[in-house]
């Protein structure tokens, strides 16, 4: 195992992704938070390591990124990955706090905001997701808007992933990219989905069918000048979903018992997460694994189309 390390920032590529950067072969980056925040062990290491096999198999080459003992890791290898997946203490890193987690030596799992930002570092053009975070519902008194959307306004990735998550408000998260000046593209759809539905009963502010014309358009904003990234959103396939309606009453609830145990911050999504699993019995990581393997063959497509 050969690990190139900079002299100014402890940064790791894995031999996969250090190979892929010398020959300029595609590359995806994916996050790590989904890994130790967003789902339990066993499953989130099944498809952690599915995913990256799926964009293997496009002719693309998965670059999992998170920090561990301060050093930033572009790609893990097969070891490394199942050690995050059984961690239980990493800290989860966004804008804020990724710097920090390289300072002070610590491990640290990057959402979707500071996987942008290291992504963007590798040269790293395109990313792979489930769900980005968003307007809170009740933002409007919690002030809790996530750092991802700010991310996309200025930082050059193309993100893949399956909609907002309906326990966030997803009108104001749309909103809040469109101020923002972030293009958000539904692929294949006219109506924006909502993660494990594919309705939100929103239309979609914009509408591609391939992933040529996806590439065919960040192309285009980069000979206009305009910096900043874009969203892709690939609805969950049909047999997949959680219809909307099913979906409403389990969030809901899982509102419900955030709101009794006065969760806040940073804990607010995975605690949503965790109580939608149990109310689903497991169901709603089922279609959160499909989901993500679908934006992950997508976001081959497109870095393939790129390069
Ligand atoms: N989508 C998932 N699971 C997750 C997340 C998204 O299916 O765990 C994570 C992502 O890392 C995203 C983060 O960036 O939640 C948003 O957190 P916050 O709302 O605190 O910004
Ligand atoms: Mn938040």
């Amino acid at each position: 195992m050969t690990k190139s390390t900079s002299q100014l920032l402890p940064i790791a590529y894995s031999t996969e992704v250090a190979a892929a950067k010398q020959r300029g072969a595609p590359i995806v980056a994916l996050e790590s938070t989904i890994i130790t925040h967003g789902m339990p062990y066993p499953g989130n290491i099944q498809m952690a390591e599915s995913v990256e096999q799926i964009i293997r198999d496009q002719g693309a080459v998965p670059a999992t990124i998170a920090v561990i003992h301060g050093t930033l890791h572009i790609g893990l290898e097969k070891h490394e990955l199942e050690a995050l997946a059984q961690t239980t203490d990493a800290m989860k890193v966004s804008r804020a706090d990724i710097a920090f987690a390289i300072a002070e030596r610590r491990t640290g799992a990057t959402t979707v905001a500071a996987t942008m930002i290291a992504a963007e570092h590798a040269g790293i053009k395109v990313f792979a997701t489930g769900g980005i975070g968003g307007v809170h519902r009740g933002a409007e008194t919690s002030f809790d808007i996530s750092a991802d959307l700010t991310e996309l306004a200025r930082t050059a990735v193309i993100v893949v992933c399956a909609g907002a998550k309906a326990i966030l408000d997803v009108p104001k998260t749309l909103e809040v990219l469109e101020t923002n000046g972030v293009p958000v593209v539904t692929f294949g759809s006219t109506e924006f989905p909502a993660f494990w539905s594919r309705a939100s009963g929103l239309k979609s502010p914009l509408s591609l069918n391939s992933p040529a014309a996806i590439a065919n358009f960040q192309s285009t904003r980069e000979q206009l000048g305009i910096d900043g990234g874009m969203l892709i959103a690939n609805p969950v396939p049909e047999e997949d979903e959680i219809s909307s309606e099913e979906m409403e009453i389990y969030i809901t609830r899982a509102l419900s018992h955030a709101e009794e145990d006065e969760i806040a911050g940073k804990a607010v999504t995975p605690y949503l997460l965790s109580k939608i699993f149990d109310i689903t019995e497991g169901r709603s990581l089922e279609t959160n694994i499909a989901l993500v393997r679908n934006n992950a063959r997508l976001a081959a497509e497109i870095a393939v189309a790129l390069a």
